[in-house]
C-alpha cells in the first residue's frame, strides 16, 4: 500500500461571476488552474445556490479542445492584422458597389451590454448601415411589442424573481422552466409549499406542467382563443377589478366587448381545453390574493404573438394584477443578456437606452454621445428573419459581419437561410468555436467568452449584473470589443471604440440616460457592491427600481392599455397532406443551437440526438414503435428523428427540439406583423418511417 505525500490542494482563488447561459444568469464562483471548478452562489437571488448541469458543466467550455484560436481566412489559419486588413478592404469594396447598406450586422442577446451597445455603434456610426438585427427577434419580442403596447415599457419581470415565491398562484403560458431554467422551479416551489397554485398552459405534460395544480393543453397556436376564453370566464363570473381597471387602465371597454364572442364552449372547440379547466383556472386566479401570469415562448413564437401576449395582459389587467405589489405580468427572458440585448441598439429599429430611432429627441441625443450629426444616423432597418432572407439578393446586403448567433441551426426556414448565407460576397462571423454558420464564413475571428472577460449582462428581472473575468484567454483570441476597434481603426479611426469593457459601459450610461432603460446611475462598483441593481437607475444616489409599475405606468398617462385582439388559426393549418401540428423547444441539456453545449461531453451523454415526439395512439396508427427513425416531412423541407412514443404530447402534435439541425428546416417563417416573430412554435407536417 503507497500513501500519498502529495501537497494538499491548493486553494483557488475563485471569482464571483455568472453562468454563461440564459436569462437566470444564475451566480457562480469559478476557480480556475489547471482545472475548473464551479460552485454556485448562495447570495444571487435568482438561483440561490441552484445550478443546473448546463451550469455545473460550464467549466468544460473553458478547456474545451474545440476552441478557435487563430482568426481563419477561407479556412487557413491567418494573423489577426491579415485577417482585419482582409475584412476592412472587402467591407469598403462592397460599400462602394452597393452602398452603406450593401453591409450587414447580426447580432446575439447572449452578448454582454457593452458588447450589444458597440456593435450598433459600429454598424451606424462606421459602417452606417440601417441594416441590424438579432437573434432576440426570434426570442421575446413578441412579448417585448405586447409589453411595450400595454404599459409602455419593455422589462420582462418588472419585479424580483423572488416575488413569485410570496404569490397566491401562477400561471405559465407557454413555458417550460423545469428544463429551461431548473433554479427557477425553486421559487414556484415556495409558493406551492405556502398554499399557492401553478396552471400551466402547454400542449404537451412537461417537467413544468407535472408540477402544475392544473394544466391546460391546448392545441399549438390557440393561446390567444385560450386567453380570450379565460377573460370571457372572468367577466361573467364578475371577477373584474372594477377599481383597478377605472383607476389605472384605459380601454377595457373595447376589449369588454370582443372578450363577449369567446363563450368557453367556443374556446373548447378551439383549444381542445375543456371548460371545466378554464372554469377552474380563471377561478384560481380571481381566487389568489397575489397572482403572477407569464408568459414563455410558447405562447409567444407565433405570427400572432403579440397579439397572444397582449390577450394574457388584457387577462391580467382585468384581474388588477400588473402595478401591485407581489402580482403582475411578466415575460420569461430567455438568453443570458436577452433583457440587456434587447435595449441598447442592436434592434433594427432601435438606439441606446430602448429610444427608437426613428425619433429625433432620441436620435439627436445619441447622436451628441458618439460626437456625429443626427442626420448622419441611418434608419429602421430590416428585422432578423427579413435581414437573413434578403442577403445576397440584388436589394439586399452583400456582406454580413455576425457576432453571437448560429442562424444555420436557429433560423426558421433554415434550408433557405443558408443558401442566402452562401450567397453572400463577404460572411465574418465571430464566435469561440466551428459553429456550423461559422463553418461557411469567408473569415472566422476568436473571440473570448463569458469567464475569459468582464461586462455587464441584465438577466431576466432587469437586474444588471456583472460578469467578472475570472480566466485567462487563450493566446490568440481576441474579445469582441477588441474585434470591433480593430475594424473601427481600419475603416473610420479608433476613437470613440474602447475595447476596455468599463469604458465602453460609461458611455452606454451617458448615451442610456433619459431613455426608458435608463443605466445612467449603474456603475461596475455599484453593482459588484451588492447583487446588481435593477434599471431604470437615472443617478448614481438612485436605488433603482425593482418594481416600475407600483404608482404609474410608462405610458403618457400613466395608465395600462388594454389592447382589444381577436383569435385566428395558424399560418398554416393542418390539412390532408400534412395533418400534424408539429412544435418545436428545448430540452434541458442543451443551449440553443448547441454550438456549446453539443462540445460537453456530459450533456451529450444525456441527449446525443434529435428526436420525435409522438402520442402512443398516433405511434399506433402509424405503426410506429420508440426508436425508429422518422422522417418528418413539410412544405419546406424534411428532417429526421428518432421516435420517442410518450402520452405527453397531444396525439394531433409532434414535437422537436431545435438544438440540432432538423427542426429548422421545417419551421415557417411567417411573421408577427408588429414583432416580426417567426412561427417557430407551429406548422403543419407529416409523418414517414424510415426503412
Ligand atoms: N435547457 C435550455 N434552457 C434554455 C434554453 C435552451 O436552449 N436550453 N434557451 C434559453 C432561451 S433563449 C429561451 S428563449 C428560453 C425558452 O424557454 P421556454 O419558453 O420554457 O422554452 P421552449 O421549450 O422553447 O418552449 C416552452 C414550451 O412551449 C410549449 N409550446 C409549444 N407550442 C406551444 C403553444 O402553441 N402554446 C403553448 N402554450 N405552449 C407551446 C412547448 O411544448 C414547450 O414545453 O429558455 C432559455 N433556457
Ligand atoms: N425551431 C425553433 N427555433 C428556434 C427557437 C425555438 O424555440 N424553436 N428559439 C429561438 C430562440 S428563443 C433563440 S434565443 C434563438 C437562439 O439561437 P442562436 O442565435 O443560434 O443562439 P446560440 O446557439 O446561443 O448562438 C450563439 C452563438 O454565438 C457564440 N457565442 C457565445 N457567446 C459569444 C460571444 O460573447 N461573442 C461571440 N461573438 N459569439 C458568442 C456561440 O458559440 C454560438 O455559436 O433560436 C431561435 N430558434
Ligand atoms: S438555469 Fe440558466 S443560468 Fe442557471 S445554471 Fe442553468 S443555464 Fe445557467
Ligand atoms: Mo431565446
Amino acid at each position: 500500500m503507497s500513501i500519498s505525500l502529495s501537497a494538499p490542494t491548493p486553494v483557488k482563488a475563485a471569482t464571483a461571476t455568472h453562468c454563461p447561459y440564459c436569462a437566470l444568469q444564475c451566480g457562480m464562483s469559478v476557480a480556475v488552474d489547471e482545472t475548473v471548478t464551479i460552485t454556485p452562489r448562495k447570495d444571487v437571488p435568482a438561483n440561490a445556490g441552484g445550478l443546473c448541469q448546463k451550469g455545473w458543466t460550464a467549466g468544460e467550455l473553458l478547456t474545451s479542445g474545440d476552441r478557435l484560436t487563430t482568426p481563419l481566412l477561407y479556412g487557413e489559419p491567418v494573423g489577426w492584422d491579415e485577417a482585419l486588413d482582409f475584412v476592412a478592404a472587402r467591407i469598403r469594396a462592397v460599400q462602394e458597389e452597393h452602398g452603406p447598406n450593401g453591409v450587414a450586422v447580426f447580432g446575439g442577446g447572449g452578448l454582454t451590454n457593452e458588447k450589444a451597445y458597440q456593435l450598433g455603434k459600429f454598424a451606424r456610426m462606421v459602417l452606417r448601415t440601417s441594416q441590424i438585427d438579432y437573434n432576440g427577434r426570434f426570442c421575446m419580442s413578441s412579448a417585448a411589442a405586447a409589453a411595450n403596447r400595454a404599459f409602455g415599457m419593455d422589462r420582462g419581470l418588472p419585479f424580483p424573481i423572488t416575488d413569485l415565491g410570496g404569490a397566491d398562484a401562477v400561471l405559465i403560458a407557454g413555458g417550460n422552466v423545469a428544463e429551461t431554467m431548473p433554479p427557477f422551479v425553486r421559487h414556484l416551489t415556495a409558493m406551492r409549499d405556502r398554499g399557492g397554485r401553478l396552471v400551466v398552459i402547454d400542449p404537451r405534460v412537461t417537467a413544468t406542467a407535472r408540477q402544475a395544480d392544473l394544466h391546460l393543453q391546448p392545441a399549438p397556436g390557440t393561446d390567444l382563443a385560450l386567453a380570450l376564453g379565460l377573460l370571457h370566464i372572468v367577466i361573467t363570473e364578475g371577477h373584474v377589478d372594477e377599481d383597478y381597471v377605472a383607476g389605472r387602465t384605459s380601454g377595457f371597454d373595447g376589449v369588454r366587448t370582443s372578450a363577449a364572442a369567446w363563450w368557453p364552449e367556443r374556446v373548447e372547440r378551439i383549444t381542445g381545453v375543456p371548460v371545466a379547466r378554464m372554469r377552474l383556472a380563471a377561478e384560481i386566479l380571481a381566487d389568489a390574493g397575489r397572482a403572477v401570469i407569464l408568459t414563455g415562448r410558447g405562447a409567444e413564437q407565433h405570427a400572432k404573438g403579440t397579439d397572444t401576449v397582449s390577450a394574457f395582459i388584457n387577462l391580467a389587467l382585468a384581474l388588477g394584477l400588473p402595478g401591485r405589489e407581489g402580482s403582475g405580468y411578466g415575460c420569461i427572458t430567455g438568453q443570458g443578456n436577452g433583457q440587456g440585448g434587447r435595449e441598447h441598439g442592436q434592434k433594427a429599429d432601435q438606439l441606446p437606452g430602448y429610444r427608437r430611432i426613428d425619433d429625433p429627441a432620441a436620435r439627436a441625443h445619441v447622436a451628441a454621445v458618439w460626437g456625429i450629426a443626427p442626420e448622419d444616423l441611418p434608419g429602421p432597418g430590416r428585422s432578423a428573419y427579413e435581414l437573413l432572407d434578403a442577403l445576397g439578393t440584388a436589394a439586399g446586403p452583400r456582406a454580413l459581419l455576425l457576432f453571437g448567433s448560429n442562424p444555420v441551426i436557429s433560423a426558421p426556414r433554415a434550408g433557405h437561410v443558408t443558401e442566402r448565407l452562401r450567397s453572400l460576397d463577404l460572411l465574418v462571423v465571430s464566435d469561440l468555436v466551428m459553429s456550423e454558420t461559422a463553418a461557411l464564413a469567408d473569415v472566422v475571428l476568436p473571440t473570448t467568452q463569458w469567464a475569459e472577460e468582464s461586462g455587464t449582462m441584465t438577466n431576466l428581472e432587469g437586474r444588471v449584473l456583472l460578469r467578472h473575468q475570472a480566466a485567462a484567454p487563450p493566446p490568440g483570441v481576441r474579445s469582441d470589443l477588441e474585434i470591433l476597434r480593430g475594424l473601427a481603426v481600419r475603416l473610420r479611426g479608433a476613437e470613440g471604440f474602447p475595447a476596455d469593457p468599463r469604458e465602453v459601459f460609461d458611455e452606454l450610461r451617458r448615451a442610456s440616460a433619459g431613455g426608458i432603460a435608463d443605466y445612467a446611475g449603474i456603475t461596475y462598483e455599484r453593482i459588484a457592491a451588492g447583487t446588481g441593481v435593477f434599471w431604470p437607475c437615472p443617478a448614481e444616489d438612485h436605488p433603482g427600481t425593482p418594481r416600475p409599475f407600483l404608482d404609474r405606468f410608462a405610458t403618457p398617462d400613466g395608465r395600462a392599455r388594454f389592447v382589444p385582439v381577436e383569435h385566428r388559426p395558424p399560418e398554416e393549418d393542418i390539412d390532408r397532406d400534412y395533418p400534424l401540428y408539429l412544435t418545436t423547444g428545448r430540452v434541458l441539456a442543451h443551449y440553443q443551437s448547441g454550438a456549446q453545449t453539443r462540445r460537453i461531453a456530459a450533456l451529450n451523454a444525456v441527449a446525443s440526438e434529435v428526436f420525435v415526439e409522438i402520442h402512443p395512439d398516433l405511434a399506433e396508427r402509424l405503426e410506429v414503435a420508440p426508436g425508429d427513425l422518422l422522417r418528418v416531412v413539410g412544405r419546406r423541407g424534411a428532417a429526421e428523428g428518432v421516435a420517442r412514443v410518450t402520452p405527453a404530447v397531444r396525439p394531433d402534435t409532434v414535437f422537436m427540439p431545435f438544438h440540432w439541425a432538423g427542426a429548422n428546416l421545417l419551421t415557417n417563417p411567417a411573421l408577427d406583423p408588429v414583432s416580426r416573430m417567426p412561427e417557430f412554435k407551429v406548422c403543419a407536417v407529416k409523418l414517414e418511417r424510415v426503412g
